[in-house]
């Protein structure tokens, strides 16, 4: 509806987030060092620092331990074009610590303390945030939520919706991408 159309063609678009990357990275791989600088998160307490780099695990789609342009171009795809679901499933992802397809309390803790970590002030603490959670989504009351709980219960609570997009703001990644890190030491 309209928003696309103001985007350039995508070749353009591409060699211009080509540029973008390799000014702020010229040997075109991205590291988590290197990311941590571009996203003005350095010097975090231990549990934001795991945190972050499981965000930067799952943008490093082949696991070899840094961000290359592509996975960098799949990375702005998901920000600008995603869909909601898309973007909900990356978020499960991020909250499925080990893994296995279900996001237990122990993750969602474990996550929600971590961004406690990084953002500082919340009117929650992470159990009562854990609590709320569960008791909205966890459909089947088993103590753990599927992609399917995950998505159609965020996606049907706006608040929820809120909170989940602010643990790791994906529009903040897309705004350093635009503007270049905000200061350049
Ligand atoms: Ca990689
Ligand atoms: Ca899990
Ligand atoms: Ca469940």
């Amino acid at each position: 509806m309209g928003a696309q159309e103001s985007l350039p063609d995508p070749p353009a678009q591409m060699h211009h987030y080509y540029s973008k990357f390799m000014r702020e990275c010229p040997s075109g791989l991205l590291s988590l060092h290197e990311f941590k600088k571009l996203l003005d998160l350095q010097g975090l307490d231990p549990q934001g620092d795991v945190y972050i780099k499981r965000v930067f695990d799952i943008f490093d789609l082949n696991q070899d331990g840094f961000i290359d342009f592509l996975e960098f171009i799949a990375a702005i795809n998901l920000v600008i074009r995603g869909k909601i679901d898309q973007k909900l499933k990356w978020y499960f992802k991020l909250y499925d610590a080990d893994g296995n397809g279900c996001i237990d309390k122990k993750e969602l803790l474990s996550i929600f303390r971590a961004i406690q970590a990084i953002n500082g002030y919340t009117n929650m603490t992470a159990e009562e945030f854990t609590n709320m959670i569960f008791q909205k989504i966890d459909i089947n009351n088993d103590g753990e939520l599927t992609l399917e709980e995950f998505i159609n219960g965020v996606e049907k609570d706006e608040d929820l919706m809120e909170l989940i997009t602010k643990s790791f703001d994906l529009s903040n990644v897309l705004k350093v991408i635009q503007n270049g890190r905000r200061n350049s030491v």
